[in-house]
């Protein structure tokens, strides 16, 4: 009788511990290939509030490998280094909305233990949202990782199906998807006009400046990572539900794109001048064209461009102002 206790213990506690998705590649994943047909858009812009080398080390400064720039665009592998409790936060060309399943997915630069493709070295960062750019409401995120023991900066696998709602949880190339369903009825969050991404590092700590998931428990992830790329890696951010603005940007100034679809040219109307930079993006965000704006009135060449679905930014000199719109290459 002993030993079906145990067996059936033992059962018990697998059930117990494995309780959310596996890393990429395991079946039952959640994991969002970067090249997933389902991303329509990437992060247009991104600040960065670095974090510490090691928190417990103020004197030893922050971190400070990539840049900003390197969480904008489609996931390449290029990242900014946060460091701990370091912030990033990320804005797109349009709004995102709460649409079925999950609206957008972070990207880091984990990997697999090469002696068990269900761990990963990671590291993990707190994900916020805001409808205004000024209040932020965090996912509620679980780490049933055990916290007795320190992971440290390099050479412990971490089980991602111990983990929920934390991004970094699966592998390069390998999206976490986030579901603004589960934010539904937060006072003061407009869950389907999401204009900012915002993403905290984990510090990890199992002693001192400890950071707690939602039910006050102790996150473990790898800590101190004291070097210029320690914290949390942020590749890139993927939007997979958000509004079409062709014609709209924030001072209700008109953008025109015609002809919709096109096939050989593309017309660009600006009721008023002013200059910038337009880029021409794939639907998975491969930007596949740029072009100067110097007037009211641009054309841009289509003759190379492959049929299908692409969307285009047009940003200000200042970087302020950004106007963004889809159209269909026939
Ligand atoms: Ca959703
Ligand atoms: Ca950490
Ligand atoms: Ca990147």
């Amino acid at each position: 009788m002993k030993w079906l206790l145990s067996i059936l213990f033992s059962l018990v506690s697998i059930f117990a511990t494995a309780q959310f998705a596996p890393q990429a590649g395991i079946s039952g994943s959640t994991a969002i290939s970067a090249t997933a047909s389902e991303i329509v858009a990437w992060a247009t812009k991104c600040s960065v509030q670095r974090g510490y080398i090691d928190i417990a080390i103020p004197s030893a400064g922050h971190t400070s490998t990539g840049d900003s720039s390197a969480a904008t665009g489609p996931a390449n592998g290029t990242v900014v280094c946060l460091g701990d409790s370091g912030i990033a936060t990320l804005s797109f060309a349009a709004s995102l909305y709460d649409g079925p399943g999950a609206d957008f997915a972070v990207f880091e630069n984990g990997f697999k233990d090469p002696a068990n493709p269900s761990m990963a070295f990671l590291e993990l960062a707190f994900v916020e949202v805001s409808s205004d750019g000024i209040n932020f409401t965090r996912f509620p995120a679980i780490s049933n990782t055990p916290a007795n023991t320190q992971i440290p900066g390099s050479g412990v696998y971490m089980d991602a199906s111990l983990i929920h709602n934390l991004a970094g949880k699966y592998v390069a190339t390998f999206g976490t998807p986030f579901d603004l369903a589960e934010l539904a009825g937060t006072p003061g969050l407009d869950i389907d006009n999401i204009t900012h991404v915002r993403l905290v590092d984990v510090i990890g700590s199992v002693s001192s400046h400890t950071c707690l998931d939602n039910e006050g428990k102790i996150i473990n992830d790898p800590y101190p990572t004291n070097f210029p790329t320690g914290g949390f890696d942020l590749d890139a951010v993927a939007a997979m539900h958000i509004h079409s603005a062709s014609i709209s940007n924030r001072d209700n100034e008109p953008l025109r794109i015609y002809p919709n679809p096109a096939k050989d040219i593309l017309h660009i109307d600006q009721v008023s001048t002013s200059t910038g930079l337009l880029c021409m993006y794939t639907g998975i965000g491969n930007k596949v064209a740029e072009q100067k704006i110097t007037g009211k009135q641009t054309s841009v060449d289509l003759t190379q461009l492959a049929p299908g679905a692409y969307y285009i930014t047009l940003t200000s000199d200042s970087g302020t102002t950004q106007w963004a719109g889809n159209f269909i290459k026939l």
